[in-house]
């Protein structure tokens, strides 16, 4: 369509009521008499011809017609009857859970046969690739809400495999609240906006939620995972995903082997701090799908290895635990992971609506060589999604939509239905039946078709719980245990802070029992915070607490850090005057190492540096703070700090670098900004300075630590 100029006008004003010179341009061209598919010179070069969906050409798109220029609006206006008639009905309902995502397209690329295992077509072969969709999201918030919300993340991967297509529908946690999919619509009631207030949004700080999850001592494991810095990652790239659910490998002799999937991102796990977080979502409210987006634009494609924890039915017996139990998992260390293949995410969707919004995930979606087991959370996961993808997309025939549709031939006998583009050919739509060769339609194949597991059921008719199910805190308790000092520390006091904005005292002190029981010392520090005037006694479990289980240093995100700025990003704060050598060889650093970087200057036009030339800048100071950057440095001139000093911007900036406890590289002109916005320079060695060219790169290997984390001794924990 032909930029016009015109779209901002008034409707008020005389010239909209009047053409535009681009539409004289058109109407002298004759452009009414041409259809869908040829095109029109403009001054962008060739684009199609705005057309009707009838494939009507559009001769004018600013004006509807009218009965004289001030007179009322023609029925007979089609054109404006199907526009808006289209736009009223873009929006279809958002995910009941799990609203706020982003997706991305990718492969997964097998290392080595697994054919001894599972018959599954994707892993037959060494270095086959299957096409990928992931969709990120997180799972409480509507669509709208922002990407650094305290939740769980959604890691749903669908798989085209040349036998179906194959969803493991994770989260970037390996549990899940609850045991039993009936709770589920209870746990999200309770989770989203209390339904008298709508509010609050994308939240778990509020008393319903800590309600439920205080009445329910299921959830307890969850609990402490929630609380932990998995649910505010860094970024998608930099989280791990789960599949949760145990299921079953089935090999072409018909043997099963327990599985549990994992995803691990390859630039390691990170977390942002909750500060951090809180600002994030005001500075930038897409920051996640951002940088995805920008990762995957530049070239610089998120990869994740699949690892698989198997295992057999005398493991499944001799463990702990019930493997059916979701919320459960099995320590690395019990179960070692093989890595089994990589998922690389290297192509943007071409368009959101239709892509990200539309795909339709299913836990029913598995392949030959993959199946279920009778975890109660999976068999309901399985009857449910289904609704959900009618109620959104509006027809059985969503599966056509080419997100959804598998990449390998597919003959269904299904016909018919709203929007049925692609019905099958021929005569029968039964079967069986008499009619021979491509008139008989496609037929059933023992030998192809998908194998249950023939796996022995029985039992009486009854609602009830196995009491292998029974042990809710040992596992919490066995996950706190594993975290690093300073993981115990944020967990204390995300705790801390959500139940400080429970207003009823009984819902705190009830947490606080539960808490005393996963662990006295987090229960007495989370008491402590909250200044309960009595420590409640410690919860009653159902079944005694297990404090022997070993501690699972995989369960720590800090244990497991990359040690590596690959994949982040760096703030430069420049002025004019800035040292052109010191820039130069501070971004040639970040580059070796892999990471980015963005320019941030007084005005985003860009600074004139010390060489005399021009740098053009990427933020405006207050719209770059620091929390959008893993590291940051300040460039600036004598004549610089003096006029940045009184910014009150630029004292956010490096105060919260400073309170966030990243690593800040400085020159000594910076050190009256430094000193205003109360970073202590002296003593810290997470603030260097960088006198010349040659101290970029030791900064910028000093950055891999990604926090200084001694520093919190000065500082209170953020
Ligand atoms: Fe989901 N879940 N879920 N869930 N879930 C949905 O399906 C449901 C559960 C998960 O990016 C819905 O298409 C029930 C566990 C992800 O599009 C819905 C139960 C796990 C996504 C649904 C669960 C998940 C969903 C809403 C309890 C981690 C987003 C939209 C038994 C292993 C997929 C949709 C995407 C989405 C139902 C529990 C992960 C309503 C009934 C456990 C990642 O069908």
């Amino acid at each position: 369509m032909a930029k016009t100029g015109k779209r901002g006008g008034s409707p008020s004003s005389k010239t909209a009521q009047s053409r535009t010179p681009t539409q004289d341009r058109k109407a002298r061209n004759g452009l009414g008499q041409r259809g869908r598919g040829e095109t029109h010179q403009v001054a962008g070069g060739d684009v199609p011809v705005l057309t009707t969906q009838q494939g009507i050409p559009v001769a004018d798109d600013q004006n509807s017609l009218k009965i004289g220029a001030r007179g009322p609006t023609a029925l007979e206006d089609f054109h404006f009857r199907e526009k808006l008639f289209h736009f009223d009905h873009e929006r279809i309902p958002e995910r009941v859970v799990h609203a706020r995502g982003f997706g991305a397209h990718g492969f997964f690329e097998t290392y080595e046969s697994l054919s001894d295992i599972t018959r599954a077509h994707l892993f037959q072969r060494k270095g086959e690739r299957t096409p990928a969709f992931v969709r990120f999201s997180t799972v409480a918030g509507n669509k709208g809400s922002a990407d650094l919300a305290r939740d769980v993340r959604g890691f749903a991967v669908k798989l085209y495999t040349q036998e179906g297509n194959w969803d493991i529908v994770g989260n970037n946690i390996p549990v899940f609240f609850i045991q039993d999919a009936l709770k589920f619509p209870d746990i999200i009631h309770a989770a989203k906006d209390e339904p008298d207030r709508g509010f609050p949004q994308a939240q778990t700080a509020h008393d319903n939620f800590w309600d439920f999850i205080s009445l329910n001592p299921e959830t307890m494991h969850m609990a402490l995972w929630i609380m932990s810095d998995r649910t505010i990652p860094r970024s998608f790239r930099f989280m791990e995903g789960f599949g949760v659910h145990t299921f079953r490998l089935i090999n072409a002799e018909g043997k099963s082997t327990f599985v549990k999937f994992h995803w691990k991102p390859k630039l390691g796990m990170q977390s942002v701090v909750w500060n951090e977080a809180v600002k994030i979502n005001g500075a930038d409210p897409d920051f996640h799908r951002r940088d995805l987006w920008d990762a995957i634009q530049s070239g610089d494609f998120p990869e994740w290895e699949l690892g698989l924890q198997l295992f057999d039915e005398a493991f499944a017996d001799r463990f702990a635990f019930d493997v059916l139990d979701a919320t459960k998992l099995i320590p690395e260390e019990d179960i070692p992971i093989r890595r089994v293949g990589r998922l690389v995410l290297d192509r943007c969707v071409d368009n959101f609506f239709a892509e990200t919004e539309q795909v339709a995930f299913c836990t029913q979606n598995i392949v030959p060589g993959i199946d279920f087991s009778n975890d109660p959370l999976l068999q309901g996961r399985n009857f449910s999604y289904l609704d959900t993808q009618l109620k959104r997309l509006g027809s059985p025939n969503f599966t056509f939509l080419p997100i959804n549709a598998p990449k390998c031939p597919f003959h269904t006998l299904q016909q018919d239905g709203h929007m049925a583009f692609v019905n099958p050919k021929g005569r029968a739509n039964y079967e069986p039946n008499s009619w021979g060769g491509a008139q008989g339609g496609p037929r059933e194949s023992p030998e192809r078709g998908f194998p249950s597991y023939p796996e022995e059921a029985a039992g009486h008719k009854q609602r009830g719980r196995s009491e292998t199910f029974a042990d809710h805190y040992s596992q919490a308790r066995q996950f706190y245990v594993s975290q690093t000092p300073i993981e115990q520390g944020h967990i204390a006091s995300a705790f801390t802070f959500e139940l400080s904005k429970v207003e009823t005292i009984a819902i705190r002190a009830r947490m606080v029992a539960h808490l005393l029981t996963v662990d006295e010392a987090l229960g007495t520090t989370v008491a402590q915070g909250l200044r309960l005037k009595e420590i409640p006694q410690a919860a009653q479990p159902a079944k005694p607490v297990e404090t022997s289980l070993a501690p699972s240093p995989a369960l720590s995100i800090l244990g497991n850090g990359p040690r590596s700025l690959k994949g982040r990003r760096m703030g430069i704060l420049v002025s004019d005057g800035v040292d052109a050598k010191l820039l130069k060889a501070l971004t040639d650093a970040l580059a070796q190492e892999g990471a980015t970087f963005r320019l941030v200057a007084p005005m985003v036009g860009g600074v004139e540096a010390s060489d005399g030339r021009w740098v053009d800048a990427h933020e405006k100071i207050d719209g770059g703070p620091s929390v959008l950057f893993d590291a940051v440095a300040v460039l600036v001139s004598d004549d610089g700090a003096t006029s940045l000093m009184s910014e009150p911007a630029v004292r956010d900036f490096l105060a919260d670098a400073y309170a966030h406890l990243k690593f800040i590289g400085y020159v000594s002109s910076a050190l009256p900004v430094l000193d205003k916005a109360g970073v202590r320079a002296a003593g810290d060695g997470g603030i260097i300075e960088l006198g010349n060219a040659k101290n970029a790169a030791p900064f910028v290997q000093a950055c891999r630590a990604l926090r200084y984390w001694e520093r919190l001794k000065t500082i209170k924990n953020p």
